[in-house]
C-alpha cells in the first residue's frame, strides 16, 4: 500500500503589532512559548514554534510585530520580521478587526502588503479574532483585503478561542511541499529555558505595569543555577521536583522607570516576581527560588551597543 503524503516546511507569521500572532503560535503548539500582552513590543524576536502531526510538519515562526519604526529597537523587530518572510516556504498575514474601528485595510497593513508582494510568495490572510467581530462583516473585509493582494488563501480564526486552528493548519499543509520531517518530531521550540524565563519574566512587567513601561524594559537572567534540580530521594511526590535558582535583571532607562516597577514599599516588583515564579514553576517543572533586581540602562533601546547588552543582536 502506497504510504500516504507527508509534507513539511516553514511558516511565518506576518502582521501588525497585537494582531494575535503570538496567540495564534501559542494555540498551534498548545504551549506558551511567545509571551502575549495587548502592547505592542511584546514579541522582540523570532520564535520557532514546531507542530509535529502524523500527516505532517509545520515550523511556524513568530515574529514582531510590523509598523513605523522609530528608534534602534524598533529597526531591529522589523528587520527580524522581514527576514523571517524571506526564509519560508509560506507567509500567514494576520490582520484583526479592532473595535470602534472602520472597516478597512489601513495605511499600516497596506505598507505590510507592500513588502510582501515583492518576496512573491505564497501568502494567506488570516483574519484573527472572529469572536469579536460580528459575522456580518467577515467578507466584506476579506473583499476589502482580494482588492489589494493576491492571497492563496483566506483563513477566519480566533486564535484565542482556537475556532478555525486546526483548518488553518491542514490549508498550511496543503501548500507546502512533499517531504521528510525537518526537525525531530519531540521538537517545540528553539528557545532555550533560560530564554523564556526571560520572556516570563517580562510578560508580567507588561502586565503590571503602565504604558510607557514596555518599550523599555529588557530582562537578563544572570544566574540559572540547576544543581538541586534532581529532586532529592526523600523529596514528596507532586508536579514540581527539585529547585532550580534564578537570579535575573529587569533593565529599564530611567529612574523613574525603575521607581515605577519597583513600586511603593517594593509592592509592584514583589507582585512582579511572585507571578514571574509560579508562570517559571509550570514552565519548568521544579520549584523556583526567584531573586529580581532592577537596573538603570540609559537610552538602551536607542543604542547599538545597548541592543547587544540586552540580548537583541
Ligand atoms: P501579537 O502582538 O500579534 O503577537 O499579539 P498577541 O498575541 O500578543 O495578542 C495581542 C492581544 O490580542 C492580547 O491581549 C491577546 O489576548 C488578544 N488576542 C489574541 N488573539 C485573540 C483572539 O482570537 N480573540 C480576542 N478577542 N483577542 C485575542
Ligand atoms: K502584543
Ligand atoms: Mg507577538
Amino acid at each position: 500500500m502506497a504510504s500516504k503524503t507527508y509534507r513539511s516546511g516553514f511558516a511565518a507569521l506576518i502582521g501588525r503589532p497585537n494582531v494575535g500572532k503570538s496567540t495564534l503560535l501559542n494555540q498551534l503548539t498548545g504551549e506558551k512559548i511567545a509571551i502575549v500582552s495587548p502592547k505592542p513590543q511584546t514579541t522582540r524576536n523570532r520564535i520557532l514554534g514546531v507542530v509535529t502531526r502524523p500527516e505532517g510538519q509545520v515550523a511556524f515562526i513568530d515574529t514582531p510585530g510590523i509598523h513605523q519604526a522609530k528608534g534602534e529597537l524598533n529597526r531591529y523587530m522589523v528587520e527580524v520580521a522581514l527576514q523571517a518572510a524571506e526564509e519560508v516556504d509560506l507567509v500567514l498575514f494576520v490582520v484583526d478587526i479592532p473595535g470602534g474601528e472602520k472597516l478597512e485595510v489601513g495605511p499600516g497593513n497596506r505598507t505590510i502588503l507592500e513588502r510582501l508582494q515583492k518576496l512573491g510568495k505564497p501568502t494567506f490572510l488570516v483574519i484573527n479574532k472572529i469572536d469579536t467581530l460580528p459575522k456580518a462583516l467577515i467578507l466584506p473585509l476579506i473583499d476589502l483585503y482580494r482588492n489589494e493582494f493576491p492571497f492563496a488563501e483566506v483563513v477566519p480564526i480566533s486564535a484565542r478561542e482556537g475556532d478555525g486552528v486546526d483548518r488553518l493548519f491542514q490549508v498550511v499543509l496543503q501548500h507546502l511541499p512533499e517531504g521528510e520531517r525537518i526537525f525531530d518530531e519531540d521538537m517545540l521550540t528553539d528557545q532555550q529555558e533560560r530564554t523564556l524565563v526571560s520572556e516570563y519574566i517580562r510578560e508580567q512587567v507588561l502586565r503590571h505595569c503602565r504604558q510607557e513601561i514596555p518599550y523599555s524594559t529588557a530582562v537578563l537572567v544572570e544566574v540559572f543555577d540547576e544543581s538541586e534540580r534532581e529532586p532529592r530521594p526523600d523529596a514528596p511526590p507532586g508536579p514540581l521536583a527539585g529547585l532550580i535558582r534564578i537570579a535575573a535583571s529587569i533593565y529599564v532607562e530611567r529612574d523613574s522607570q525603575k521607581a515605577i516597577i519597583i513600586g511603593k514599599q517594593g509592592q509592584m516588583l514583589k507582585t512582579i516576581g511572585t507571578d514571574a515564579r509560579k508562570a517559571i514553576q509550570r514552565l519548568l517543572g521544579a520549584h523556583v527560588y526567584l531573586s529580581l533586581r532592577v537596573r538603570v540602562e540609559p537610552r538602551w533601546s536607542d543604542r547599538p551597543e545597548g541592543l547587544k547588552k540586552l540580548g537583541y543582536e
